[in-house]
């Protein structure tokens, strides 16, 4: 067994997610043939990364993220940092030789994006974005169904990213748990948060976008900034819905805000094609709802297929329970770090990679800008 030196940069919600990915992965995927070994994990606040570092093992600290990536015992850099420092690791950490796992979405905009892909790219280091919605089982079923021909040709994709989190104006902008209400950190609201989440899995089972008309909306205007102590105007986006071309001619309609009362983060997608349609629903995330035009009149409607077959006929369950028993969100996890560490050792192009990452980011810029000017815009 060979170790993956694991630097984690940033500790919050991610670096927990991420953590439990690397310690999973090889009782779940015995085959492999890299251990991860939690290194060092990074953060400015040396007490807190203290306590991190001791809740989840890992054998050392560092307070300065350039300290980690000079470190010679480190292989891959996990970036879990807010959006705003992506680009800047990312670059260094390629520089440095260092394999680079990413939280989403990439960076603050495609310009940012384009020079990590340039510098990972010359590096030729193995790359990855934790677009970890992908490999929920069924939505990697969703993908092979399609991969299948099985819609014919697709119609409509129609996604949505609801929650509620951000409608209390007392909600304070800006600071550890809260930068991603700070456009200056976060690069934009629900569109880079959530949407790029709709866009990237869209990208991935639709193929890619055309073109989008776009709005978006702002509902508290000023909030306290935890950083300056004043009320500073928000500028991110709390809402935002748009329409798109893809280039397989079909017609796309999204939606995402914080402002769905009742909604925490419910991540749906449905596909129309010829032949058959498609649904699946994240607080469901077991469940892949699929519909055959083909099947006897009198008993055709809408299967709901629980996705948790140990044949190899539905992906990843059988590294799992038994037949019939449920994973959930943080298997996702477990699952890219496995096929990340497959990557390395096939040599095949882990997905979604730098590149796809930007793809996503694009379109993420190309709504934004589509909203401000109130116009259609080409990715
Ligand atoms: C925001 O609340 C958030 O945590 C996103 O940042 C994640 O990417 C999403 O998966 C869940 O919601």
């Amino acid at each position: 067994m060979k170790p993956l030196n694991i630097g984690l940069i940033g500790y919050g919600f991610m670096g927990r997610t991420h953590t439990n990915g690397y310690k999973r992965v090889n009782d779940f995927f015995p085959e492999l043939k890299h251990r991860p070994i939690l290194k060092a994990v990074c953060g400015r606040n040396e007490e807190k990364v203290k306590e991190f570092a001791d809740q989840w093992q890992y054998e050392s600290t560092e307070s300065d993220w350039r300290d980690l990536i000079a470190r010679d015992d480190i292989d891959a850099v996990d970036i879990c940092t807010p959006n705003n420092s992506h680009a800047e690791i990312a670059i260094a950490a390629a520089k440095a030789g260092k394999m680079i796992l990413c939280e989403k979405p990439l960076a603050l905009n495609p310009a940012e994006g384009e020079k990590m892909v340039e510098a990972i790219e010359k590096a030729g280091v193995a790359n990855t974005v934790w677009y970890n919605y992908r490999r929920v089982p069924a939505v990697t079923m969703a993908k092979q169904l399609i991969d299948e021909g099985r819609l014919g040709r697709v119609f409509h994709y129609r996604a949505n990213f609801l929650q509620d989190w951000t409608i209390n104006e007392d909600l304070p902008q800006g600071g550890a748990a809260l930068w991603r209400l700070d456009a200056a950190a976060a690069g934009s609201g629900v569109t880079g948060d959530l949407l790029a989440h709709c866009i990237d899995t869209a990208i991935w089972l639709n193929g890619s976008i055309k073109d989008v008309t776009a709005m978006t909306e702002t509902f508290v205007k000023e909030r306290m900034h935890n950083e300056t102590g004043k009320k500073e105007p928000v500028t991110i986006d709390d809402a935002c819905a748009f329409l798109c071309h893809f280039q397989n001619g079909s017609l796309g309609l999204f939606e995402s805000t914080r402002y769905a009362r009742g909604h925490k983060a419910l991540y749906t997608f449905e596909i129309n094609g010829e032949n058959a349609s498609i649904r699946w629903d994240l607080h469901d995330l077991h469940r892949l709802e699929y519909f055959d035009h083909n099947d006897e009149g009198k008993l055709r409607g809408w299967r709901s297929i629980h996705i948790s077959d140990h044949d190899g006929s539905q992906p990843y369950m059988d590294k799992w329970w038994v037949p019939g028993l449920n994973i959930g969100y943080e298997h996702t996890f477990v699952h890219q770090v496995a096929d990340f560490i497959k990557s390395i050792e096939t040599g095949e192009t882990m997905r979604p990679s730098f590149r796809d990452a930007l793809e996503t980011q694009r379109v993420c810029d190309a709504v934004l800008k589509s909203a401000a000017s109130h116009t259609w815009k080409n990715v």
